[in-house]
């Protein structure tokens, strides 16, 4: 794949389970991406090099998930004008409503686009990056509603 449009950033390697998702759905829609991880905690460093980085290297949306205290997306809005998606990861603890709560309630003035908790949040993650960029690219927007057709032809009418 060419050079990543999309960076999906995590926590920890243990939310990959979760943001895999958002990597599958990039991938079915033909949009580059890299999937990282970056601990807004344990590796603080390797947050300010990415953030900083980022829109320099060509990326144009961060998809960042994380879970329990989850400063990651909001700390990469911090740094970057890029918009940033946040992924509230299912937690052990709480169930993902301290992840939620920690992504969603930002201060006005640093966004963060905050999906549903766990996969949902995901896949919607990577539609909504793919809609972002198909604004200029007409070919993309093309597999978008593809991607949508698909799935309207795919709800039986009938649940048996
Ligand atoms: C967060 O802590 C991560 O995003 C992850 O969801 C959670 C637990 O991390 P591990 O202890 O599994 O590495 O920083």
């Amino acid at each position: 794949m060419s050079e990543p449009l999309v960076g999906i950033i995590m926590g920890s390697t243990s939310d990959w389970e979760t943001m895999r998702h958002a990597a599958e759905t990039l991938e079915k829609l033909g949009v580059a991406h890299e999937s990282k991880v970056v601990s807004a905690h344990r590796t603080p460093k390797r947050l300010f090099d990415y953030a900083q980085s980022a829109r320099g290297r060509g990326l144009k949306v961060i998809i960042a998930g994380a879970g329990g205290a989850a400063h990651l997306p909001g700390m990469a809005a911090s740094m970057t004008a890029l918009p940033v998606l946040g992924v509230p990861v299912e937690s052990k603890a709480l169930k993902g409503m301290d992840s939620l709560l920690s992504i969603v309630q930002m201060p006005a003035g640093v966004p963060v686009g905050t999906l549903a908790i766990g996969k949902a949040g995901a896949v919607n993650a990577a539609l909504l990056a793919a809609a972002i960029l198909a604004n200029g690219d007409d070919a993309l927007a093309a597999r978008l509603d593809a991607w949508r057709e698909s799935q309207t032809g795919a709800v039986a009418e009938s649940p048996e």
